[in-house]
């Protein structure tokens, strides 16, 4: 098809010359770049930090560090970053301020949603020393209050009858492991970019409990020479809109169908544990560390939990940002005070880092108005998030006898919000979390009775352990705040909670 005369060009390898001087290009020579890393889930997020931090090395220290994006999920890759020779636009964005800049690390991308062979392909090829991924919370398929993989998962119960057909994460990568093994047998780095606790933990165990099912010694080999380092990643990255990509015209003036945008901020630690060799992310400003588990804590626990909290409550206020609910007089007092009063004491000392100042670090980041973060978005999933976020310091805080009056707000909050779901956002924003359905089967037959609801909700043992899920205070703090926030006036429970 001829585009329209004058109409924009699109972005590939053929226009990086051409670009107008506003947009910085890659430095290192594109054409000799070899892939040597697959990274499963290319969204936003992976835009934005991987696939930069790598871009970054090459420019420093160029190796065969090219990147293999694949997706076994949507959206299909092949019509955007595909029809760009792998190139796309990366904005930083704040307030009023916009630095862009073209991305090259990406030499390739696979569209494996129909069938995991073309991903397998990848994965198994004896080029690749590295796979990183991205696949959401829920990709793992595990159970949030345990790590342990979820046998009774449809895809595990598929993939375990068909293994030579994968279609969840751990089948597919328990299979790419075997056919290395049945071919060249060279050792793996598997590193997971997902925002769980442990999260080389859970998926090394998730893996493990699949491949000990395949038999034949499969797990013993995968002990041997696969590894699979902890990390904890950072950048706030939301789902790209079509004004993103209108902007990118509009300033620069060419089409780019895979532009990414996230905040100035940006940090990825990572677990010195590897089969092989490893980008020297570290020369890009990422930090290699023996144990990620202090900084995993404060990143999950004050922006992620900060996150959590102003969307599920700001999303009950009526407001649509991150920014916008931050901005809320009421909710960004709330936030600071649970922060600073629950979520700090229940932190492991981090080195190189001062608590106080990353909570006003973290909130100053959520403050910026470029940043135009969905709570709806944010509260996706939150089943999965809540564990980390939320749920982890208050055991912690249990524990030692302290209060968890605050921190209990926005449970409740994860709470109202599915059982509100389809009646108030149905419409306007399809509600996504797994235990959604779930939850609107408890609220059929409870109503809205705050201490009925919040007891079903309780009991499913697959988020709240039984140990908590049975304590007397936990129980009360959070049944308190559900009645409030499901009341005709949502935030008195929240000011309540401030009054304590
Ligand atoms: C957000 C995260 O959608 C969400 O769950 O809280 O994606 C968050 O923006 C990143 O973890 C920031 O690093």
């Amino acid at each position: 098809m001829n585009a329209a005369p004058n109409s924009p060009e699109t972005l590939g390898p053929a226009l990086l010359d051409r670009l107008p001087s506003a947009v910085q290009t890659p430095s290192y020579d594109r054409a000799a770049l070899t892939p040597g890393i697959a990274h499963l889930g290319v969204g936003a997020f992976h835009r934005c930090h991987q696939a930069e931090y790598t871009d970054d090395l090459l420019s420093l220290q160029f190796d065969r560090w090219g990147i293999v994006g694949i997706n076994i999920r949507p959206p299909r890759l092949a019509d955007t970053l595909g029809r760009q020779g792998g190139l796309y636009t990366r904005l930083i964005r704040e307030n009023s301020h916009v630095e862009a800049r073209v991305i090259g690390s990406i030499v390739e991308v696979v569209d494996s949603q129909d069938s995991a062979a073309p991903a397998l392909d990848v994965l198994a090829s004896p080029d690749i020393e590295l796979v990183t991924m991205t696949v959401t919370e829920k990709g793992y398929c595990h159970i949030p209050s345990s790590g342990a993989l979820d046998l009774g998962h449809p895809d595990i119960v598929h993939d375990l009858a068909n293994p030579q057909a994968p279609r969840s994460v751990p089948g597919i990568l328990t299979r790419a492991l075997e056919l290395r093994r049945a071919t060249h047998g060279r050792k793996l780095t598997l590193l997971s970019c997902d925002n769980i606790p442990t999260n080389g933990v859970i998926l090394e165990n998730v893996v493990r409990t699949f491949a000990e099912r395949r038999g034949n010694g499969l797990a013993d080999w995968i002990a041997a020479n696969a590894a699979f380092p902890s990390a904890m990643v950072d950048r706030i990255a939301p789902a790209v809109t079509q004004d993103d990509l209108d902007s990118v015209e509009q300033w620069f003036g060419y089409r780019d169908a895979a532009v990414a945008v996230g905040e100035p901020f940006r940090q990825w630690v990572i677990e010195k544990k590897f089969a092989g060799r490893m980008p020297r992310w570290d020369l890009a400003g990422a930090t290699f560390v023996e144990d990620v588990t202090p900084f995993e804590h404060l990143k999950m626990r004050v922006l992620n939990g900060a996150q959590t909290t102003l969307a599920t409550l700001g999303v009950l206020a009526g407001l649509e940002h991150t920014f916008d609910a931050v901005a809320d007089p009421l909710l960004s007092v709330f936030v600071h005070r649970m922060l600073v009063e629950e979520t700090l004491p229940t932190l492991m000392p981090v080195p190189g880092m001062e608590p106080l100042a990353y909570v006003e670090q973290s909130l100053g980041r959520l403050r910026n108005t470029a940043i135009r973060h969905r709570n709806h978005q944010i509260a996706t999933d939150g089943s999965q998030k809540i564990v980390q976020r939320l749920l982890n310091p208050i055991r912690d805080r249990l524990r030692q006898g302290q209060g968890i009056d605050l921190l209990s707000v926005p449970v409740a909050g994860w709470m109202a919000y599915l059982v509100q779901a389809s009646a108030r956002f149905g419409k306007r924003w399809p509600v996504s979390d797994p235990y959604a359905g779930k939850v609107a089967e408890i609220a059929d037959m409870t109503g809205r009775d705050a201490p009925a609801l919040a007891c079903a909700i309780l009991a499913i043992d697959t988020i709240f352990d039984p140990g908590l899920a049975a304590n007397a205070t936990f129980r009360e703090a959070v049944t308190s705040a559900l009645g409030a926030l499901l009341s005709d006036d949502p935030m008195a429970g929240v000011r309540h909670s401030l009054e304590q």
